[in-house]
């Protein structure tokens, strides 16, 4: 990664500033690093991210699931004990404020650790599920554990007995409809853009800022590292979201040094 301690100028966190102070409808697609800073790691950050140690082909599909549920539900009880510890950062917490701050913002998370809702973030669609429900095999809905399986390696649904599994959202596996809908409806109204801490190469969220740069929407990026998105932005605030986010809620607050 780089130099993630700065932060970038204040003149151009003010131009992003002054496009969201423009905005009737901000729509915000958060990912894995506005995350990075509560001590959860990235995917594809080259050193500490999950996939440089994991592999998504084992334990995030459904074949994977299938070959191996024991494996699978160990790394996401592993997962789940990181986050449960985890607390929301000065970046989930601003862009929690934000949300005050602007007529009105629809936050689409591709995160599954809960930590904007524990921050203030009304109505998040949570994209990519929740890692600490758990959802029936059998059934399809999310489900209490049974009683006996409480402390099992594979947990059981106390309703119908059948397996349970995270109820996140795997390779091939489509998007919960209500989030699919309500996130494309945002990026087809929104008049301006968000991107924070997300590599932009997983779809279908990856062409929710595409859709509204095909809109001529201004896209602001928050990244300490460029992506593919970067060269199609109008701004790139390059550093932490723990950094820029209080930044720019400030600048959109109180204005460049007033
Ligand atoms: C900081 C920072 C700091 C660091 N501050 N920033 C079109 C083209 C190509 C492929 C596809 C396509 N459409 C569909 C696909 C297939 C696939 C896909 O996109 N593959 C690509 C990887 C090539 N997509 C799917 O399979 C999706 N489903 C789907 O399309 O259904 C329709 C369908 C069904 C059947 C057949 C065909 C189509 C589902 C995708 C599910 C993704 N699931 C995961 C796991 C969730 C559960 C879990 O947590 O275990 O979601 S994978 C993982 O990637 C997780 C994330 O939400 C997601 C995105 O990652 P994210 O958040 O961007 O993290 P990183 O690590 O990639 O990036 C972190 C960024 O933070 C970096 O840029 C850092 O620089 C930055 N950073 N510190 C700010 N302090």
């Amino acid at each position: 990664m780089k130099n993630d301690s700065a932060i970038p100028s204040p003149e151009l966190i003010e131009q992003a500033a002054a496009h969201l102070r423009r905005a009737r409808h901000v729509c915000v697609l958060s990912g894995a690093g506005i995350s990075a800073e509560s001590g959860i790691p990235t995917f594809r950050d080259a050193q500490e991210g999950l996939w440089a140690q994991y592999s998504p082909l084992d334990l995030a599909t459904p074949e994977g699931f299938e070959r191996d549920p024991e494996l699978v539900w160990r790394w996401y009880e592993w997962r789940r004990e990181m986050i449960r510890a985890a607390h929301p950062n000065p970046g989930h917490v601003a862009l929690a404020q934000l949300a005050q701050q602007v007529p009105r913002l629809t936050l689409v998370t591709q995160n599954v650790d809960g930590l904007h809702q524990r921050a203030g973030s009304p109505h998040v669609l949570e994209y990519h599920g929740n890692i600490l429900r758990d959802r029936c095999t059998v059934e399809q809905v999310v489900a209490e554990r049974s009683e006996d399986s409480r402390r099992s390696a594979l947990p059981r649904c106390a309703a119908c007995g059948g397996l349970l599994r995270p109820d996140v959202v795997w390779f091939g596996e489509t998007i919960p409809r209500r989030a699919l809908v309500e996130a494309d409806e945002a990026a087809a109204d929104c008049d301006a853009f968000l991107s924070i801490g997300t590599s932009s190469l997983v779809y279908p969220a990856a062409g929710l800022a595409e859709a509204a740069l095909r809109r001529g929407v201004p896209v602001i990026e928050v990244n300490p590292n460029p992506t593919d998105l970067s060269p199609h932005a109008d701004i790139v605030l390059q550093g932490p979201a723990g950094r820029v986010v209080p930044a720019l809620r400030q600048v959109l607050t109180e204005g460049v040094g007033r």
